[in-house]
């Protein structure tokens, strides 16, 4: 891409609505702009980064063995009247009234909706275990609609919904989605600890957040220092084993994790000092097992083997796709912009051109964005007429993790700049080998179907 033909609206001033660093590097960046409040338009950059982590996600469920679908955005409010959920809801339900004066809502969750699918098309036990998911737009009607996409009132979930015919079952779904979770989180540069929660409006009492900490986060969170020492890293899982799952699990989540709703001092007090910690998240995601709330409100029921009808039990797992945006800048960024971890970084790496319009260094850079293009990396060119300081500056702000410095001195002795965003160290060598390099870091850090 050349940044001449592309739509990057940086901002110079900062924004003084923004009152967190991640909304105001978003604004800053050309990433986002507001529509109404907590309502945002995601501008190319934006978007782009947006749409990977959407992908990373779909990779990570797919992989779980969970499947892919998509619901509408607006539902009949006959289905939440059913579960007793259209009158609990309150105020953050935006409900819509058509022109024959039905009533309908925008979606802040599909529980009711994915249930009724359920029992109109499934009877027996033999169509379980069943997992379906949709990444999708979601409203809800947030009191205070702050921090930007961190707390939206339209916002991009990912939400998934397990069927099994026993409790036993259930948990293993619980217990897979947790695994795939840590792989979605780790893949995108974060730490997310999964910590006992409150099944609010969703409901049962089984569930885990998953929380990045960080000082702007808007739940308060105690936690064991040894629980920060955790990483899944590359392990491979075999997501049917009931024992691999179960073992991630419990490794995840038996050391003291809580988020306020269910803060516990005494047992907290069991944790040696030195190792107690309070500190603030935000929350990327929450897993739920609730049973048989939903099957027995809408009568989801199965045939068991037996021949007898049971209702059958379920969990909900959602993921803050739009939220994860601000979440990882808010755990990756300097006083000069953001630094993109390699697995969601909108443009792989950025060329800036030292002197546009010199034969020789734009060739150079043009030759390095068509071999960084045939082997399948996404460049960005910055080809305008602009001072070197003003295009370093724009490439730290929307922070590709990586640069290639292109002048006619280097070019003179045959080498360009290689510059990490993340260490600002530079290292000179031949364009071919720049890009060799680049393709060496992005190996591990593909994301298919852009
Ligand atoms: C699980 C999926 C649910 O809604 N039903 C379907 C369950 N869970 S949840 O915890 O309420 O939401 C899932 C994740 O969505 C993100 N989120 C938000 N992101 C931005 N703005 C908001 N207003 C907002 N509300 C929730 C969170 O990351 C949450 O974990």
């Amino acid at each position: 891409m050349r940044l001449s033909r592309y739509f990057l609206p940086v901002l110079k001033e900062t924004p003084s609505e923004a009152q967190i660093v991640s909304h105001r590097l978003m604004l800053r960046a050309g990433m986002i702009k507001q529509s109404a409040a907590g309502i945002y338009s995601w501008l190319p950059l934006g978007f782009k980064v947006l749409r990977k982590i959407e992908n990373i996600v779909h990779e990570e469920q797919m992989r779980a063995g969970h499947i892919p679908m998509q619901m509408p955005t607006l539902q009949s409010a006959d289905l939440w009247k059913e579960s007793g959920r259209y009158d609990a809801y309150g105020e953050e339900m935006l409900r819509i009234t058509d022109r024959h004066g039905r009533d309908m809502l925008y979606t802040p969750t599909a529980e009711e909706l994915i249930t009724d699918i359920f029992r109109s098309n499934v009877s027996s036990y033999k169509d379980l275990p069943l997992t379906m998911y949709q990444i999708q737009w979601k409203f809800r009607d947030e009191i205070r609609p702050r921090f930007g996409v961190m707390r939206g009132r339209e916002f991009y979930m990912k939400d998934g919904y397990n069927f099994d015919l026993s409790k036993e079952d259930a948990l293993h779904a619980y217990n897979r989605h947790l695994v795939s979770y840590l792989r979605t989180y780790e893949r995108m540069g974060l730490q997310a600890i999964p910590m006992r929660a409150d099944g609010g409006p969703i409901g049962g009492d089984y569930t885990h957040e998953f929380l990045v900490l960080a000082e702007t986060g808007e739940s308060e969170v105690f936690y064991d220092s040894a629980v920060t020492d955790l990483s899944f890293g590359d392990r491979e899982i075999d997501y049917d084993s009931v024992e691999q799952c179960k073992g991630v699990l419990e490794e995840f989540t038996t050391k003291y994790a809580r988020t306020d709703e269910t803060h516990d001092e005494a047992l907290f007090g069991e944790v040696p000092e030195e190792r107690r910690r309070t500190a603030r998240g935000i929350e990327v995601g929450q897993i739920f097992y609730f049973g048989t709330k939903y099957s027995d409100a809408l009568g989801a029921q199965v045939q068991t083997a037996e021949g007898e009808k049971v209702s059958v039990h379920m969990g909900s797992h959602g993921i803050g796709v739009s939220r994860l945006l601000g979440a990882i800048i808010e755990a990756s960024h300097d006083d000069n912009g953001i630094i993109w971890p390699e697995g969601v970084t909108p443009f792989h790496a950025g060329i800036v051109n030292l002197k546009q319009g010199d034969a020789e260094a734009d060739a150079a850079c043009e030759a390095l964005e068509k071999a960084m293009e045939a082997a399948g990396l996404e460049p960005l060119y910055d080809d305008r007429k602009e001072r070197a300081g003003g295009k370093f500056a724009t490439m730290d702000l929307i922070g590709l993790p990586w640069r290639i410095t292109v002048g006619p001195r280097g070019l003179k002795n045959g080498v360009v700049e290689l510059t990490s965003r993340r260490t600002g160290e530079s290292e000179e060598m031949a364009p071919e080998a720049a890009v060799v390099k680049l393709i060496e870091i992005y190996a591990d850090h593909r994301v298919t179907g852009l």
